[in-house]
């Protein structure tokens, strides 16, 4: 017996072989340069212009050799974005967790699939591939056994541990979509996903552990299914050893999943059936459920892996991001795992107990590729090189970062303290609905230049290009525009959960014929790409993508009128400045109004929902037909005074006056 300690939950596994043979396959590494013999490419950089090009006989040949398929995909795509219209693999049937985690069983059953970096330190916990697929079929069991069906959404809350992973991973196995919710999100936050995606079954555990501090996650979720009928059952596995109370609709995780088979016969999937759900931001007040599917998701997480980070068996892939985020998903679970490696999943802060932590548990764990967020190396740059040289480095290869744009003076930090200056650092952007990796520096030359800065390059099988205001595609270099990209590819979002509409009118009908990302970019002289920010009213506090609308929908209730709007912030990237208007009618204090906006907005949306300013105004600029005009006040937080711009259709200039003395005021 192998007895893993989960927190405090033991889950004895019985040391089994798997009992029957689920269509291994051998995982070939395609070496781009002979590029299983495309015609026509000789060199990697032909293999990019193929992978455009003949985008069709570049999918399918990846897909037949990466994937290990029940039944053959008969169309290679079928796709229309004009319609919206996303389907890649048509045909085929194959099982995600098969492609995670029996293939490697059979070729390599004991390597390290999952280390576990608790939020203590130096208490890392090991799972093998084989170790990790009992789990997932020991729970793909006892969902089953309680009557979770393909096709139904399991609701996940939790931090990263494996046995989150197991739980995305059981839901694949037995053809079950999962709806992971970051386990930062409040009860109301939560409850609105639950909701929207009609989950009667929630994963969670008693308490998370994350800084040193406990957070009482079992607690938030008996407080949002409150108001979530649909929710029949909820799984509690045991973080840490005290006990919560459990009421009819809980099950004791890690006891039931005890009692169960370690062999799990795997649902046969449909290439296009839904893999998951991930609620994100939008330029609205409710987050949007973006679909991902399961053939095309699965290979573009487990392409860009390998090639973006030069992954290579063996190493050691730590993606520091929550798997509440789609960067979670793709480079924590599915793509790491799809190619058999060895992922890290953090479960603690960038400053537990000190700025160390990360190096600490570079040198420990032996980490060769570190992928992380820029606002975190904000925070590390200012705390000094001597956290960073205490610690070994030299395993590190690559260094990454996600989730906003990097400024050079971190971009450098990382690369010259962190990496020694060896180790190129990879600038990769995409998004929740991209699925994967888009523009990074080395998809195809793991040896090519990298500026400072820049996302550079897209990987295969992505045509960018950029809009001018008059939505057509502008061909010169020097240049910026609006962000798209005119081609599909597997890895994209398939539509909006509940809201098809919502998704061809954002991201298809603003230039139809193309995928409109929300971001804007610049294009350099030599055709690098360089990510300028949202086009949207949606802001980036420390990588979380948040809705100015979704803040207002907070604040309405607390005050008559209120504009949100994010600012350039040292260490967040952005920041939340929220101008608001009391309400005429009641005598408050602002410190008691500043207060409660603050509850409210930790209480319905996420502690980093919490605006930095909040700016108490008697009224707020608008146009004569009654709209804000944010662009004013941009402006006004940004001190560009001279670019006001035109002020003509205010309904009355002298407002702008008072606003900008306000915000003297406050600073
Ligand atoms: C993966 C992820 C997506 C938005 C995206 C953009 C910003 C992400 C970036 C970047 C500049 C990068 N973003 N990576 N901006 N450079 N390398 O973060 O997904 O949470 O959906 O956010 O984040 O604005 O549109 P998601």
């Amino acid at each position: 017996q192998v007895s893993l300690k989960l927190g405090c939950g033991n889950l004895k596994l019985p040391v089994l072989t798997q009992r029957k043979n689920f269509a291994p396959l051998a995982l070939s590494w395609m070496s781009p340069s002979s590029a299983a013999g495309f015609e026509g490419v000789s060199d990697r950089s032909d293999l990019q212009d193929f992978s455009v090009c003949s985008s069709d006989s570049f999918w399918a040949a990846v897909a037949r050799q990466r994937l290990s398929w029940i039944r053959p995909f008969h169309t290679v795509q079928d796709c229309d974005l004009s319609q919206g219209r996303i389907r890649w693999f048509e045909g085929g049937k194959l099982n995600v967790s098969v492609n995670c985690l029996d293939r490697h069983v059979h070729t390599c059953p004991e390597r390290v699939a999952v280390i576990w970096e608790r939020d203590e330190p130096k208490s890392e916990v090991k799972l093998s591939y084989r170790q990790l697929l009992e789990m997932t079929c020991r729970l793909g069991n006892l969902l089953r056994r309680r009557g979770v069906k393909k096709g139904d959404c399991v609701t996940i809350y939790m931090p990263p541990c494996p046995l989150a992973v197991a739980s995305m991973l059981a839901c694949a196995r037995i053809g079950a979509a999962h709806n992971v919710v970051f386990a930062g999100f409040s009860a109301d936050a939560l409850a609105e996903r639950i909701r929207d995606a009609q989950s009667s079954t929630v994963i969670t555990v008693n308490q998370g552990v994350r800084g040193g501090k406990v957070i009482e996650l079992k607690k938030t979720v008996d407080a949002a299914i409150q108001s979530c009928p649909t929710v029949q059952q909820v799984f509690v596995a045991m973080r840490t050893e005290n006990p919560v109370v459990m009421t009819a609709k809980d099950v004791a995780m890690e006891e039931e999943m005890a009692k169960e088979d370690t062999v799990c016969e795997p649902a046969g999937m449909d290439s296009e059936d839904t893999l998951f759900l991930l609620y994100t931001s939008g330029s609205t007040g409710k987050p949007k459920g973006l679909v991902h599917t399961q053939a095309g998701y699965l290979l573009y997480a487990a392409l860009t892996h390998r090639y973006v980070f030069s992954y290579h068996d063996g190493d050691v892939f730590s993606c520091v991001a929550d798997i509440g985020w789609i960067t979670g998903h793709s480079y924590s679970v599915y793509g790491p795992l799809a190619n058999g490696g060895t992922t890290v999943l953090f479960e603690s802060t960038p400053i537990y107990p000190d700025p160390g932590r990360y190096w600490e548990m570079v040198q420990r764990l032996k980490i060769n590729q570190f992928y992380g967020a820029p606002t975190a190396i904000r925070l590390l740059l200012k705390y000094g090189d001597k956290w960073v040289h205490k610690y070994d480095r030299s395993t590190l290869k690559t260094l990454g970062s996600v989730g906003e744009p990097i400024n050079t003076e971190a971009w450098e930090w990382y690369h010259r303290v962190v990496g020694q200056g060896r180790c190129p650092v990879v600038d990769t952007w995409w998004q929740t609905e991209t699925g994967g990796i888009c523009i990074a520096p080395r998809p195809a030359d793991p040896d090519a230049e990298i500026v400072p800065g820049m996302a550079m390059r897209p990987f295969f099988g992505i045509k960018p290009v950029l809009m001018d205001t008059e939505g057509k595609v502008v061909t010169s270099n020097d240049t910026s525009g609006a962000l798209c990209i005119a081609q599909p590819w597997p890895g994209m979002a398939r539509t909006i959960h509940n809201d098809p509409q919502r998704f061809t009118e954002t991201y298809c009908q603003p230039y139809p014929g193309y995928f409109f990302t929300g971001d804007g970019a610049y294009r350099s002289k030599e055709g690098y790409y360089q990510i300028t920010g949202r086009l949207d009213d949606v802001i980036n506090v420390s990588g979380h993508r948040i809705g100015t609308a979704e803040i207002e929908d907070v604040l309405c209730s607390a005050v008559a009128e209120s504009a949100v709007i994010g600012f350039s912030h040292s260490i967040k990237g952005q920041g939340i400045y929220a101008f608001v208007v009391l309400k005429k009618s009641i005598d408050v204090q602002e410190a008691d109004v500043t207060r409660q906006i603050n509850d409210m907005a930790s209480k319905k949306i996420a502690k980093y929902a919490c605006p930095d300013y909040i700016q108490f105004a008697q009224r707020l600029p608008k146009t004569r037909s009654g709209k804000i005009m944010r662009r004013v006040l941009r402006k006004v937080v940004d001190s560009e005074l001279e670019g006001l711009g035109d002020l003509s259709t205010l309904d009355d200039p002298e407002v702008v006056q008072e606003i900008i003395q306000g915000h003297h005021d406050l600073l």
